[in-house]
């Protein structure tokens, strides 16, 4: 013995306030919807728009060649580069540290190209200052362009979590530094 089926019209029509709601919610979700398009041309977000692919020995020498030769100095034993102003920058993770320090100029803009050695990282500043937060992927370059507008030392935060080596944790300690001077 089956259950008694449902009546043939078993469905009310909307009252007036769930149409009401229904079209507020369908509206809310068209300018949503809208916002990503007018949010990627306005946002001031720069994302990158360039990638191409490397191995991990070419990255680890194209960075180690960037910091001999524009090697200024070095903060805690980790080299301090300053590219040319409106150059190429290059940073490398790695578990557990960014490589090198980078000094740069307030207003002028960098090409940055990021990777990793090992596995998966994230690259993130200051959220108040910059809009930047990129994955940093092993085998691939991301050219982050960045134009600093204002001077100070900045973290550079590992936002991925990045694992265990060797029996050790170290993901809380990947923090970098970029240095802008006026
Ligand atoms: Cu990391």
């Amino acid at each position: 013995m089956s259950l008694a089926p449902p009546q043939r019209v078993w469905w009310k029509p909307l009252g007036r306030t769930e149409r009401l709601w229904v079209t507020l919610a369908v509206l809310w979700a068209v300018v949503l919807f809208l916002m990503m398009l007018v949010w990627g041309a306005v946002g001031k977000q720069d994302t990158p728009v360039e990638t191409y692919r490397t191995t991990t020995q070419q990255f680890t020498a194209v960075t180690d060649e960037f910091v001999k030769n524009y090697q200024v100095g070095t903060d805690k034993g980790v080299p301090v580069v300053a590219p040319p102003p409106g150059g190429d920058a290059y940073l490398r993770a790695s578990r557990w540290a960014w490589y090198p320090v980078l000094e740069l100029k307030k207003g002028q803009t960098y090409r940055i190209h990021l990777s990793s050695t090992d596995i998966q990282h994230g690259f993130s500043l200051p959220q108040e200052v910059f809009s930047l937060n990129y994955q940093v992927l092993p085998g691939y370059i991301y050219v982050v362009t960045l134009t600093p507008p204002e001077a100070g030392e900045f973290p550079v935060v590992c936002n991925e979590y990045c694992g265990i080596a060797s029996e050790k944790v170290g993901h809380h300690s990947m923090v970098g530094k970029i240095v802008v001077k006026e």
